[in-house]
């Protein structure tokens, strides 16, 4: 049995991993989230108390952090603010929790001797040109965009330096693009199922050729599950399901599965310092440590995902007039 303190496990991607522990090992789960606007504890309702404890708390509390990993054998740590055009907005609270949380995390386990997984993004390696052949590896340079990229970027470079100077068992991996249930509406996915749901238009960023990697949450928490297991201390690790579509294919996708014409959304004003492509070579994990996608059909994922955000208006909803309010401030909308 081990104990393992997630952070940011009332998120998108945090929760769907705590609920991996729960049905695929006999981890005992402590959940350490602030719960900011993007946390849902619905994401962690029904699951078994003896098994899941959530403490709200910031991951930038230092005696708070240092009390916490001192009584888990493992973190895995993904609270972050995670939102590109809200970094473009306010960029203050991405350096406070990507840079200065992850530091304090680092501190406490370095102190406890206590093994760390640190979740990070592909956008820290930059974007690709369209026709580039090549894709992200473990060894592309580093050359973020956006505040929130530099600060995921920052803060990767922390995790290496305390391995390497001081010994704390760390790994990284740097994933592509998520979908799935539980993604706030803000996200490019579930603001467009949102909008058509809606009746509106999906709004699409200057000419919705920028290319995404687009890899199912699920299959990101498998992965990271078997770097914590298998993976080598101080090694990075790209997580990616060859997932590549333009903004505008899976935005003809949602409207075919929702009924609606494939020319029926808004071209809208780009976001600042757009990224054009990611894409991820993720032959590292799959031949050393045996990983692979499960959802491999990005049409059948997407439908399944369409599907959640109908049954799960009460969920969104409450979220969604301010979300579309701010990008309405943005001329985004
Ligand atoms: P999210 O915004 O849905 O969830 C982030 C969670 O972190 C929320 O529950 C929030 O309350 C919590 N949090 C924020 N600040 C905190 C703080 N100071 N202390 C404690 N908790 C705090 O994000 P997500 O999309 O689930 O992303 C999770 C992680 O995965 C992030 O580190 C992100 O960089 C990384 N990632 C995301 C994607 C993606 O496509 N969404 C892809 C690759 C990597
Ligand atoms: O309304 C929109 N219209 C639009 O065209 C929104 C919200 C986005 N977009 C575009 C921008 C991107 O090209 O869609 C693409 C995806 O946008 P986001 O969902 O904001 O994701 P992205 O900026 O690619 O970053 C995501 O993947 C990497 C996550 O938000 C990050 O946390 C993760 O690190």
């Amino acid at each position: 049995m081990q104990r393992i303190l997630v952070t940011g496990g009332a998120g998108f991607i945090g929760s769907n991993f705590v609920h991996h522990l729960v049905d695929h090992t006999d981890a005992v789960v402590t959940v350490l989230d602030k719960l900011t606007y993007a946390a849902s504890t619905d994401a962690l309702e029904g699951l078994p108390e003896g098994r899941v404890s959530l403490v709200v708390g910031d991951v930038a509390d230092q005696p708070l952090v240092h009390e916490l990993v001192g009584r888990h054998d493992a973190v895995v740590h993904f609270a972050a603010e995670s939102h590109n055009d809200n970094s473009l907005t306010e960029p203050g609270p991405f350096i406070q929790t990507n840079i200065v949380g992850t530091f304090c995390l680092l501190e406490a386990a370095r102190q406890h001797g206590v093994r760390l997984h640190h979740v990070s993004t592909d956008e820290v390696y930059g974007d690709l040109e369209l026709d580039d052949p090549q894709r992200f590896t473990e060894h592309t340079p580093y050359n973020p965009s956006s505040p929130y990229s530099a600060a995921k970027a920052g803060s990767d470079h922390l995790v290496r330096a305390w391995v390497r100077s001081f010994g704390v068992t760390a790994t990284i991996s740097n994933c592509s693009n998520n979908y799935g249930p539980w993604q706030h509406v803000e996200k490019f996915i579930p603001r467009q199922i949102t909008n058509v749901l809606d009746g509106d238009r999906p709004k699409v960023y200057g000419t919705g050729t920028n290319v995404r990697d687009w890899i199912h949450a699920a299959d990101h928490s498998a992965a990271v599950w078997t770097i914590l297991e298998r993976g080598r201390i101080g090694e990075t690790y790209l997580i990616g399901a060859d997932g590549e579509k333009n903004n505008l294919e899976v935005v003809r996708l949602i409207l075919e599965q929702l009924g609606r014409p494939a020319d029926d959304y808004d071209l809208v004003t780009d976001r600042a310092g757009h990224d054009l492509r990611y894409a991820i070579d993720s032959t590292k994990l799959r031949d050393e440590l045996g990983w692979t996608p499960s959802y491999r059909d990005f049409e059948a994922g997407l439908a399944a995902t369409v599907e959640w955000y109908r049954d799960h208006e009460a969920w969104w909803r409450p979220h969604k007039a301010a979300t579309e309010a701010g990008y309405a401030a943005k001329g985004q909308a």
